[in-house]
């Protein structure tokens, strides 16, 4: 930390690490609002790395995300443990004793000191779950809570992302929210650790729950778990072996090995299990499929895996995060409009003038 910043976050640093409550909203507000030198508060608390078991909830608006993590956290609570519930672009609201539906109230756990929530929005950010948001769940982390409850809705891109933040990612679908296939055309087949089907108090639930069977068996053969991709199971064509040319090709391109998808690890196999949030049917089951899928990430290697995927994916969203705020900083007013007179001339091209840009930035970004 720079002396700067070292003055400006002390005090919260030692209100953080003494556990106290107010150190860590102060800290989550801090990262929330990118307050100058949060990235340099973040490196100091986040050195010990992540210990919380981070669950994901995602599924279709309306599933009863938010109701079945009231569920969760309140059996987790029974057990004294505590849990922190983190909601992205949440449309139904979180704190000041608003509901979890109709009937679930959250007075009881937003007044409950061993629970801490927190509901924000993604604000536009690529891929969904802002980075801002990866890291709240990182501080709860660091500051010790065992389990963090991440919720966010399965639409668009944005539930693929959760697996960005999360080790265990539970789908919550309901019977008429459409059939298993659809939930494969979504993407959300391939995220998916558990599977749950809620409101199964209505009528449909055991033919989703069929069919959610029917295709976990489907993607990972009789007796087993998958081992990889779609391509796997395709046969080499014309002597072309798909799965390893496709993987020669991501190689190349230098992407990131995404563990999530399509690549449950082995020795697992899905659960499909049913739930009533409203009643709390199921939620012994739930919580017991997700004590087992983690000891399965710690005894196969695969939480290792996915932690160090996740770092590497946060490595690239920060960099990306500070050149864009250095060249939203650096490319405007005086500064861009002093360059328009050579460039209108034509002795200049924008060309070169980013280049200047540039190297301003970096000069800027490197020296903090
Ligand atoms: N019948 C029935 N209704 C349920 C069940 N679980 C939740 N609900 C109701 O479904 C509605 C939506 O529940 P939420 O928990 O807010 O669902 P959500 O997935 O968090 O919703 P969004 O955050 O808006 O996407 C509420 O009216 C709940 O009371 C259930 O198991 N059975
Ligand atoms: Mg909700």
């Amino acid at each position: 930390m720079t002396a700067d910043v070292e003055a400006r976050y002390l005090p919260l640093l030692e209100r953080f690490r003494a556990g106290k409550r107010t150190g860590l909203a102060r800290a989550i507000t801090v990262v929330e609002n990118e307050q100058r030198g949060f990235e340099a508060f973040l490196h100091e608390v986040l050195s010990v790395g992540p210990r919380a078991a981070r669950v994901g909830v995602t599924g279709p608006p309306g599933a009863g995300k938010s109701s079945l993590l009231a569920m969760l956290a309140g059996h987790y609570r029974e057990a004294d443990e505590d849990v922190g519930v983190v909601a992205v672009d949440p449309t139904s609201p979180y704190s000041g004793g608003a509901l979890l539906g109709d009937r679930i109230r959250m007075n009881d756990l937003a007044t409950d000191p061993g629970i801490f929530i927190r509901s924000m929005a993604t604000r536009g950010s690529l891929g969904g779950l802002a980075t801002t948001s990866k890291e709240v769940i990182d501080l709860m982390d660091a500051f010790g809570i065992p389990r963090i409850l991440v919720e966010t809705v399965g639409v668009g891109q944005t539930e693929l992302d959760v697996t960005g933040a999360a080790d265990t990612v539970v789908v919550v679908l309901v019977p008429e929210s459409g059939d298993g296939v659809q939930a494969m055309k979504a993407g959300l087949m391939e995220i998916a650790d558990i599977f749950v089907v809620n409101k199964s108090d209505r009528p449909g639930a055991d033919r989703l729950l069929k069919e959610l069977n029917q295709a976990i068996h489907l993607r990972t053969g009789p007796g087993g778990s998958s081992t990889a991709g779609p391509a796997a199971d395709v046969p080499a064509h014309h002597g072309v072996d798909m799965a390893a040319a496709m993987k020669r090709r991501n190689e190349e391109r230098g992407e990131v090995k995404k563990p999530r998808r399509w690549e449950a690890p082995e020795g697992w196999t899905i659960p499909v299990l049913k739930t009533v949030a409203q009643t709390g049917e199921g939620i012994p089951e739930l919580a017991d499929a997700i004590v087992r899928h983690r000891a399965h990430l710690v005894e196969s290697g695969e939480l290792a895996d996915r932690r160090r995927a996740r770092l590497e994916r946060r490595v690239r969203d920060v960099v990306q995060r500070r050149l864009r705020r250095g060249a939203e900083r650096a490319v405007a007013g005086e500064a861009l409009a002093t360059t328009m007179k050579a460039i209108v001339d034509g002795s200049d091209t924008p060309y070169s003038v980013a280049g200047t840009f540039i190297r301003d930035i970096l000069e800027r970004e490197t020296n903090g």
